[in-house]
């Protein structure tokens, strides 16, 4: 018999626009173990499948191995689709952020391995335990059932050399669930270039720990001349979590790209104080044409208690500087700023506001970020859920978007309304009220900037933005009369304003 990994992300409200690397990382070794690798995102833009077509395939593929990514938004989720194809998975195993975290919870859904961490060399150990019948407990860092009882290895070891890493392979995903024309085909363009962040934020899940790692400019040069060759990729999106920690090679890419005329754009996250004046200049000659600036807050109460730094006042000053010089770099700007937090007050909502008021004239990509939602294996979670009553909250909370229709004034104007509804920390109507207006001041700019991008003509921009931001009420309005009624009303207008939204181009691929 063929060997066969059938690797799966089960749905939430919020579609991926592009693949999993977990999948193209681990997919890549599974290969190099002789495997037939399948995937199957249900949460991918372009993919309709259900839970009966995964059991359809299961039955019909036969994989050894099914194996699961989950993070803990989607927990509920992921825990439905083990439970709808137990009866017809061998072997299923689990990984990402919320096995890491609950190794032990996901073994009680019904999986029959749960991975810590990054997998690349544990994943590889077990294919090998598993095509020679080894016992699992050699294989480091897992956690799994033996004869009903839990087992958890010894932790594994770190990629210490990212150089050494197979390159991921982006074919084990069907370009068709991601791709309907030609720009999207830049979907494919993601490329984690470090792991590990030395920040202690107390709201941030570390998959990767707190050991930073990096593959050497030539390796990432490398990756994007590869993706340039065979997926005609002119766009890279860096998801590392904060991409200009380490200067010198930071130059030192951006002297390859400048040098090789490969005429790249790309993109990446990074915090405020990982950069300066002479870092962005650099950029923005080699290409780079958007920063995601991880900012937060501008409160500095809450700057210290987040961990974020030690020094506040420094911090936002630096941050404003940041702003300025990526503005007459060039360079559009997203701001991610995270509020939510226990000790907040309607009086420094207000503060914020006036803050972003200040800043949102730099912020010419949009403000990004949420309302916090604590992750298990965080400092917020474990001091807060507790006192606050939200223990295991993925588990029970309200599942908002059953269908994953998401309402039309939640993808134009408000998108963390249902973060907001989440209330984690019981704030009352007064300091709710003032998150609420603060997130609806976001959410109005990154509408302007949206339409701002798409149309040159001042008029068109003003009746464009001024028509959704109409629309957009018009759909809240309807949403807190009735659910079904909004979606029977917009969900089609919703459609056809996506096209608008998201493609810049016409030319429809067939795939
Ligand atoms: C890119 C990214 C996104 C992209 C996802 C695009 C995509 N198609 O994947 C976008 C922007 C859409 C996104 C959105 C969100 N994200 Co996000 N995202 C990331 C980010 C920056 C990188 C993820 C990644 O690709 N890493 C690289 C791969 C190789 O790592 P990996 O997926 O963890 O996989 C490794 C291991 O986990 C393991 N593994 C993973 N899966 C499996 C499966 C099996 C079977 C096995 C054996 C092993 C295994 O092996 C892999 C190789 O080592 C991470 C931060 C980070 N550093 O990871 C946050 C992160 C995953 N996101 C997070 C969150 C909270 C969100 C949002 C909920 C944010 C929000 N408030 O809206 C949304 C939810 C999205 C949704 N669909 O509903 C959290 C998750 C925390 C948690 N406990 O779940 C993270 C960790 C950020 C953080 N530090 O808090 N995100
Ligand atoms: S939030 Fe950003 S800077 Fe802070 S620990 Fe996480 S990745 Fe590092």
């Amino acid at each position: 018999m063929d060997k066969k990994i059938l690797f799966l992300k089960a749905r939430t409200g919020m579609d991926d626009p592009s693949p999993p690397m977990s999948f193209s990382y681990l997919g890549r070794i599974a290969k190099e173990k002789g495997y037939e690798v399948l995937v199957e995102n249900l949460n991918a833009q372009y993919s309709n499948k259900t839970h009966q077509d995964i059991i359809n395939l299961i039955k019909k593929e036969k994989p050894q191995v099914v194996g699961i990514h989950i993070f803990t938004n989607c927990a509920r989720n992921s825990y439905s689709l083990i439970k709808d194809i137990r009866p017809y998975a061998s072997m299923i195993i689990a990984g990402g952020p919320h096995p890491t975290a609950c190794p032990e919870e996901v073994l009680e859904q019904g999986a029959d391995v749960a991975f810590i961490g990054e997998a690349e060399i544990s994943f590889k150990n077990f294919l090998d335990a598993v095509s020679s019948n080894k016992k699992l407990s050699k294989v480091n860092g897992i956690v799994f059932k033996d004869n009903g009882k839990i087992i958890k290895t010894k932790p594994q070891d770190v990629v210490f050399e990212l150089n050494k890493i197979p390159v991921p392979d982006r074919d084990v995903h069907r370009k068709s669930d991601y791709v309907r024309i030609k720009e999207e085909l830049n979907n494919f363009g993601q490329i984690l270039s470090t792991r590990g962040c030395p920040g202690k934020c107390t709201y941030c899940f570390s998959l990767f720990n707190k050991c930073y790692r990096y593959a050497s400019a030539k390796k990432v040069f490398d990756e994007i001349s590869d993706l340039r060759k065979s997926y005609g990729i002119s766009y890279i999106n860096f998801i590392d979590d904060a991409f200009t920690i380490n200067k010198q090679r930071l130059n030192e890419l951006c002297d390859l790209l400048i040098k090789s005329k490969l005429k790249i754009n790309w993109c990446c996250a990074t915090r405020a104080d990982f950069l300066d004046k002479d870092a962005i200049n650099k950029m923005a000659e080699a290409g780079c044409d958007m920063i995601n600036l991880g900012i937060e807050s501008c409160l500095p109460n809450t700057l210290l208690k987040m961990q974020k730094t030690g020094n506040p006042e420094w911090y936002v000053k630096h941050a404003d500087e940041i702003l300025k010089w990526c503005h007459e770099a060039g360079i559009r700007v997203g701001v991610n700023i995270l509020t939510g937090f226990p000790w907040e007050t309607a009086k420094d909502m207000r503060v914020m506001q006036r803050y972003i008021d200040r800043i949102k004239k730099y912020v010419t990509s949009g403000f990004y970020g949420g309302i916090l939602q604590p992750q298990p294996g965080t400092a917020m979670y474990e001091n807060y859920a507790k006192e606050y009553g939200f223990e295991k909250w993925w588990l029970y909370k309200e599942d908002l978007f059953k269908d994953s229709y998401r309402p039309f004034f939640m993808a134009y104007y408000h998108p963390f309304w249902d973060h907001l509804q989440n209330n984690f920390f019981h704030f009352d109507k007064k300091v709710f009220r003032e998150i609420d207006k603060l997130y609806k001041q976001m959410g109005k700019w990154n509408l302007y900037i949206i339409t701002k991008r798409r149309f040159k003509n001042s008029i068109a921009i003003s009746a464009v933005y001024q028509g959704i931001f109409i629309l957009s009420k018009f759909s809240s309005f309807l949403y807190s009369l009735s659910p079904s009624l909004e979606k029977l009303l917009m969900e089609r207008l919703k459609k056809f304003s996506y096209r608008f939204k998201f493609r810049k181009g016409k030319e429809n691929l067939d795939l």
